[in-house]
């Protein structure tokens, strides 16, 4: 019986490009999952969008001296992009920065605070006199009261992890501006979560217990178990969704300069993403959201637990009208080479610029961080690993076992399926996996599932191996038996892939001739008789380790970076020895005249007093300092740099000078008065 499901996947922040960890933590699981619920013949919406509101956004236009909007539309379509070429198959991939977006979201605040859903409550919040702003807890940095860490920030301590507010912080300082903030009157509405702990305790640590994961379910235990508390879902913002004014405000409402907590706004957003589908698709859009046999899944990383299974289910219950989820596989973090993914620190692997070095390769990746998907833990991705999942898994086992079946097919039967049966026990094997990775895929078990997808290639090999029939074509039969055997396992595998690596699997079955198969077809998989096979290709090709290394040098390269206090400083040049050093002649001396060299626009001509004698030097200072300002300075000189004509004139010897922040010149000199000749060293 067909089932309608709802999957959203995390709205990444429009502030910056896709990195593997949300490739691993959300979008290939969502994908994955999707393809899957489709090929069972379910009525699947699959939505997400770009998360435009909130504190890294505004950050981030801070830091690149842009607008809000600016930095959204730029990371929303680089996101929307990436996810495409990666074969996430949304229904509809929407923004929350959308008018449609905006009015969901304000309708849903109205609903709640028309049935007096909400608590007002005023609180003294930080507020930056000097910016003239009320500061979100993310604008406020000080030391972390449980580690020290001098920049922790309002809400969260990144180096311990401890989630602060404000008032927790040593010191606090604003981001703005770097003054002391200072405590100010602001209104908010809170939603009471403390009111539904005991519909949470019933909904989720009762009813879920045995089939949301472990991770999960703990995290919402202990939430709940350490109470939940009223929580405030307006800000003192300039960037997000307005809050809304109701139909009759009261005499006192004042909504002005404040929007919704973006994490009130966000998740509204898989409702505002299906609105906008619906609208596009001519369907209704509460089909999806409202029915009762709706199913809901919300994929999403660990750190998103408490808004999907706490918050907005909440928030869902006290609106009346909408389902709740039925599950939400949340991943725990990929590591990067041992060490954590971080944006801050070029720590990753951009998702679009993987498809840069390695185009077509998108399943290899999506195979990789399957195989490694911390589903259950943080797990790591290494390029060494990525190298021999795919020469010795996809190359040597998936795709060595299928390029054996076409060549012998072709060999044999050029191309056309020979007219055999499959034993009773072989089809068993081969619907044994199929059932396998069809259970591990009903659970959210990925890794599980696409292990067991390969084992059914093992089993292939293992098979054509154990049988052998180039050695049998005496036997033309027993030949025909067992190709007919390994095309079945092919086709099988064709089918399984799709929801995998889509990209191998459209091109496999374009080899094999034949169509994407619902999964409770009962032919699925099957391939008849007299069957026509096209050219067969390689599938997979092997990843040589210079490409790995290209990549791993690409991370050292941004370890060496972040550890620089100035990125902006050029990299060391190689080490030189004592010896080198003593090689070059550095003196202290002084300007005796200067004049700009005629025709240039950078050139000055010097008279310089080295101590050693007085000598010629040609410097292109003139766009830095005017010719008289030059008398009698004492700079440093590279004695014994041979000499060489410049413009004509021969210079003997060069002036040490170091780039300022603003383009010009400045000397190095010494601090005080000195004799000309003085060594330098
Ligand atoms: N924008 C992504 C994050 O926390 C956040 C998810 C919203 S899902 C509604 O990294
Ligand atoms: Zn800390």
């Amino acid at each position: 019986m067909q089932k309608r499901i709802t999957i959203t996947s995390a709205l990444p922040y429009a502030n910056g490009p896709l990195h593997i960890g949300h490739l691993a933590g959300v979008y290939i699981p969502a994908d994955i999952y999707a393809r899957f619920q489709r090929k069972k013949g379910n009525d699947v919406l699959f939505v997400g969008g770009s998360d435009e509101h909130g504190i890294p956004i505004t950050i981030r236009a801070k830091k690149e001296n842009k607008t809000p909007q600016e930095v959204v539309d730029e990371y929303h379509e680089l996101i929307k992009n990436t996810l495409s070429d990666f074969g996430v198959s949304y229904d509809n991939y929407s923004r929350t920065s959308a008018k449609i977006h905006e009015e969901t979201s304000q309708d849903f605040f109205l609903k709640l605070y028309e049935s007096g859903k909400f608590e007002e409550k005023e609180t003294e919040q930080f507020y930056d006199e000097k910016a003239g702003e009320f500061l979100a807890d993310r604008y406020i940095m000080g030391t972390c009261p449980n580690c020290g860490n001098e920049d922790a920030y309002g809400d969260q301590c990144e180096k311990c992890g401890s989630t602060l507010s404000p008032t927790e912080l040593i010191n606090p300082r604003s981001m703005l501006s770097g003054e002391i903030p200072v405590k100010k009157v602001t209104k908010h509405w809170y939603f009471p979560l403390n009111e539904y702990e005991d519909f949470l305790t019933k909904w989720i640590l009762e009813g879920h217990k045995d089939d949301w994961r472990t991770n999960v379910y703990g995290q919402v235990k202990s939430w709940i178990n350490d109470g939940l508390k009223p929580r405030a879902m307006t800000r003192d913002l300039n960037w997000g969704v307005p809050v809304p004014t109701p139909k009759n405000p009261p005499k006192d409402w004042d909504s002005k300069g404040k929007v919704l907590y973006v994490w009130f706004d966000a998740p509204i957003g898989y409702i505002s993403s299906t609105k906008e589908w619906a609208k596009n698709n001519d369907k209704n859009w509460e089909d999806y959201w409202k029915n009762p046999d709706t199913k809901l899944v919300h994929f999403i990383g660990k750190d998103n637990i408490v808004f999907h299974c706490i918050i907005f289910p909440s928030m869902l219950k006290s609106h009346g009208e909408y389902i709740l989820p039925e599950n939400v596989p949340a991943n725990e973090f990929l590591n990067l080479e041992n060490d954590k993914i971080s944006t801050s620190r070029n720590w990753a692997v951009w998702a679009h610029e993987y498809l840069k070095d390695f185009p077509d390769k998108q399943d290899v990746l999506r195979y990789v961080l399957t195989a490694n998907a911390p589903e259950t833990k943080d797990n790591n991705f290494t390029w060494k690993d990525f190298q021999t999942k795919n020469n010795s898994e996809l190359v040597a086992i998936l795709g060595n076992f299928i390029n054996r079946v076409l060549v012998l097919t072709n060999k044999y039967y050029e191309g056309k399926v020979p007219d055999a049966t499959i034993e009773d026990k072989d089809a068993e094997e081969i619907k044994g996996y199929v059932t396998k990775v069809n259970d591990f895929l009903e659970k959210y078990e990925f890794r599980n599932a696409l292990a067991e997808f390969m084992n059914l290639a093992r089993f292939g090999n293992q098979y054509l191996q154990a049988n052998e029939p180039w050695k049998k074509l005496d036997n033309p039969e027993e030949v025909e038996k067992i190709m007919f055997t390994s095309i079945q396992i092919t086709g099988a595998l064709a089918q399984l892939m799709e929801a995998f690596m889509p990209f191998t699997s459209k091109k496999l079955m374009e080899i094999l001739n034949v169509k994407s198969q619902l999964w409770n077809d009962a032919e699925f998989g099957k391939i008849q008789a007299g069957h026509t096979f096209n050219e067969p290709q390689l599938l997979f090709e092997k990843i040589e380790d210079s490409q790995v290394e290209q990549q791993v040098n690409k991370l050292l390269e941004s370890k060496k970076n972040n550890m620089k206090t100035n990125p902006n400083a050029e990299d060391a040049k190689t080490e030189c020895t004592f010896d080198d050093f003593t090689k070059i002649d550095l003196r202290v001396c002084t300007i005796l005249e200067a004049e700009k060299v005629e025709k240039t626009d950078k050139l000055m001509k010097l008279k310089v007093d080295t101590g050693v004698d007085v000598r010629t030097v040609v410097s292109g200072i003139s766009q830095s300092f005017s010719a008289e300002e030059l008398i009698g300075k004492q700079v440093t000189i590279l004695l014994n740099l041979a000499p060489r004509k410049i413009r004509g004139i021969e210079s003997q010897g060069m002036l040490l000078l170091a780039d300022k922040e603003d383009g010009k010149l400045t000397f190095i000199s010494p601090e005080e008065k000195v004799e000309n000749g003085t060594i330098v060293g």
